[in-house]
């Protein structure tokens, strides 16, 4: 079984107490309300550029879904700690909500939309502890994006045009929200290309802090790749190597994770087995695999809140939510 990396654990500027984690709406002050206002703007910006910047380049825009017999396993992941899987019954089938949309995608990029993208809702029912890392929400929304036949490099190359240009735009276009909130002079334009690291590399270089070694000391947002994990992402079995990224922001942390997919029937179920993923949980994508119907693909998924957090220097992902969703605390709305 591949075995579990060490959790990217808190990047947080400063260590977060329980009295300043996040507060709803109703109980936040004068001053943080138009704090929140502020935010506001910005995640209307981000929204606004990114759906726009998909659209222009040629990408269907789908709806998101909530409830499916299928969905991603997050295991084996080095940032998962999932304290529960949110399931329920209806029509009497019994179904998951949704933890990220890969498993839709793939089917969907291969059978109707070459290129596709979605701002998903993610439930990741997070342990209590997170509430502190200052980067864990146990609700979020993905933009999740696929590919069909794109290489790894195809995505990194669109991930730092869209990522330099959106920057860029904000710097531009939102110039007095930034200043207001502090980030207008040490948010800095990305100079691109970005570096590339290989997580066996840095684990050698570093020992097993070297997350914390580069989030703490890169001033731009770094790529790692070759990552163990999830069974649909990219492994050569010839070398042992993950055709997988994650994207880093400086004293944040991991924003995005995405890969060249898996499309061969034996593969992922070699894998599977291997990772004791339950095969009963991904018949229909078996079934498109065995028949060849899976096509070759690559994507990502980019967590919009962390990226607001990063834009905004937000100290807890909660603040950037209109409704914080701080895992172990739960608000009426
Ligand atoms: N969205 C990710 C991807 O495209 C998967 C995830 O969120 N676990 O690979």
């Amino acid at each position: 079984m591949a075995k579990p990396l060490k959790p990217l654990e808190s990047l947080a500027l400063e260590k977060l107490s329980e009295e300043s984690l996040p507060k709803p709406l109703d109980e936040l002050s004068d001053a943080e309300l138009e704090n929140k206002k502020l935010v506001g703007r910005v995640t209307t910006y981000v929204l606004k550029y990114l759906s726009n910047k998909f659209v222009d380049n040629g990408f269907e825009w789908l709806l998101p879904v909530v409830f499916s017999k299928s969905t991603d396993p997050l295991w084996p992941d080095p940032g998962a700690s999932i304290d529960k899987k949110v399931e329920c019954e209806i029509y009497g089938e019994t179904v998951k909500t949704t933890s990220s949309m890969i498993v839709h995608k793939m089917v969907a990029c291969s059978l109707a939309y070459p290129k596709l993208f979605t701002f998903s809702p993610n439930i990741r029912i997070e342990k209590r502890e997170r509430a502190y890392t200052g980067i864990h929400a146990y609700e979020f929304t993905q933009l999740d994006f696929e590919v069909r036949y794109a290489s790894a490099q195809d995505i990194r190359s669109l991930v730092e045009k869209i990522l330099s240009g959106l920057i860029e735009g904000l710097k531009k276009d939102l110039r007095e929200e930034l200043v207001a909130l502090g980030r207008y002079k040490t948010l800095r334009e990305i100079e691109l290309p970005l570096e590339v690291y290989d997580r066996m590399e840095l684990l050698k270089k570093h020992g097993d802090n070297w997350e914390n070694k580069i989030i703490s000391s890169s001033s731009k947002p770094v790529w790692i790749t070759n990552i163990p994990r999830e069974f649909y992402d990219f492994e050569d079995f010839k070398n042992g190597r993950w055709d997988n990224y994650d994207l880093m922001l400086p004293g944040y942390g991991e924003v995005l994770s995405g890969s060249k997919r898996e499309w061969e029937y034996n593969k992922i179920v070699k894998k599977m087995d291997r990772d004791n993923v339950r095969k009963d949980n991904y018949q229909l994508l078996l079934k498109l695999a065995k028949e060849g119907k899976l096509k070759p693909s690559a994507g990502a998924g980019i967590g919009i809140e962390r990226l607001v957090q990063w834009i905004v220097g937000a100290k807890h992902i909660g603040e950037v939510q209109p409704f914080p969703k701080i895992p172990g605390v739960v608000y009426e709305l």
